[in-house]
């Protein structure tokens, strides 16, 4: 697979058109390309489409990689042109079928490669369009800061709504070096019933504690997503692994404690030992979504003891006969969880509705325009 002599040759142009190059490139392969999305490339196979990777998205191009060039990319105008949701622009991690000019600098991007996995979150001004966060995840690094933004609620959204894109989430603690080892242990206590599920990472950037322990739980050509509050250290982190400051990191605001959102934009990047990561700006807001499958991986207790509820459709509020309510009573929930639960499950109801509200209203605006397009052509 390094063989650099077969490299050149499975990516060369001189194979006829129509022959199958099933040979991945260890180029490719460093940047997490396999076997699945190599099948569903064939799909589109044509001697003049290679595959690279969205490494950086901006406000008017792409940057995308193929392990060897990076290049400056666009949407070709049919892409274009068939966008029907915000979902289908390429966002970072994705695989893209493009067309290479001027010596491999620059890409029109033709298509869009499935996703094994998408980052999404509801766009704070719209009630249901999405922002994309990240595409083809592995893992996501859930990151909170010891000293002060240390949160289970909002953890535990976090872990819906990584669950919910089939993500596995991995939780690091950073700024151990602010807090004593009595006030580590007391967080560590506040996990403990996490612990098995989720490995759980305390670190400081500051002495190095638990870095080494996170390096050597990071898979080769797996891709890993930093997430969490602005100013809890992600590009800092970064930065660390990289063992060079690349990108900016900056003074969290004294008064209140917050980043400022110094992460602007989202890159991929893989460092030496392999594995790929993608920095975020820290998000301020975490809107849920058609969340189920992320609510029950999550609240995996309570969404067990829901079938002992009487009616099947039970919002485990206000019905007789509810199990949840129950064991909330009893204590064998704890009612923290129980409540945000509720309150997660709530947002996820809502905006599930809001969408159907939205799709409805595009089905007829389409039939508007159907029905244009016919009458213009009868004339
Ligand atoms: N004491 C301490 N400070 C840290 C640690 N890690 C990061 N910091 C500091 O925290 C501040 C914010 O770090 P960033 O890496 O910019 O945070 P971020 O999560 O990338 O923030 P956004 O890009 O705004 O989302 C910087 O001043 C860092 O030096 C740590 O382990 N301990
Ligand atoms: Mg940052
Ligand atoms: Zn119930």
């Amino acid at each position: 697979m390094s063989d650099p002599q077969h490299e050149i040759n499975s990516n060369s142009d001189a194979e006829p058109a129509g022959v199958q190059k099933n040979q991945i490139s260890a180029s490719l392969k460093q940047l997490g390309y396999d076997d699945w999305f190599e099948a569903a490339h064939q799909k589109y196979r044509d001697a003049n489409i290679s595959v690279a990777r969205v490494v950086e998205v901006n406000r008017n191009n792409y940057k995308v990689s193929d392990g060897r060039h990076e290049m400056m990319a666009e949407l070709s105008g049919k892409y274009l042109f068939n966008i029907e949701s915000s979902l289908e622009y390429p966002t970072v991690g994705d695989w893209v079928g493009v067309q290479c000019f001027d010596n491999d600098t620059l890409a029109i991007i033709h298509h869009l490669l499935p996703r094994k996995s998408l980052l999404k979150r509801k766009d704070p001004g719209k009630a249901t369009e999405f922002q994309l966060i990240a595409a083809n995840l592995d893992y996501a690094l859930i990151m909170q800061s010891a000293d002060a933004n240390f949160n289970m609620n909002r953890l535990e959204r976090y872990f819906v709504m990584v669950h919910e894109s089939a993500i596995q989430p991995m939780v690091v603690l950073s700024k151990t070096d602010l807090i004593s080892a009595e006030e580590l242990a007391q967080i560590k206590e506040q996990l403990n019933r996490f612990q098995q599920k989720y490995l759980f990472l305390p670190i400081s950037n500051v002495t190095d504690d638990g870095i080494s322990i996170l390096i050597k739980e990071l898979e080769a050509e797996k891709t890993y997503c930093l997430l969490g509050s602005s100013g809890v250290g992600k590009t800092t982190l970064l930065n660390n692994l990289l063992g060079e400051r690349r990108f900016d990191v900056n003074e969290v605001r004294e008064k209140d404690n917050r980043g400022r959102h110094t992460t602007t934009r989202r890159q991929l990047i893989r460092i030496e030992s392999g594995s790929i990561f993608i920095d975020t700006p820290g998000m301020r807001e975490l809107g849920n979504y058609g969340v189920d499958a992320g609510l029950e991986e999550t609240f995996d207790e309570i969404v067990a003891c829901s079938s002992q509820c009487r009616f099947k459709d039970c919002t485990h509020t206000h019905e007789d006969g509810c199990a949840v309510k129950e064991a909330v009573a009893q204590g064998t929930i704890e009612s923290e969880r129980y409540n945000n639960f509720l309150k997660l499950q709530k947002e996820s109801a809502f905006y599930e509705m809001s969408s159907l509200d939205k799709r409805k209203r595009d089905k007829s605006f389409g039939k508007m325009v159907k029905n244009y397009k016919k009458m213009m052509r009868k004339k």
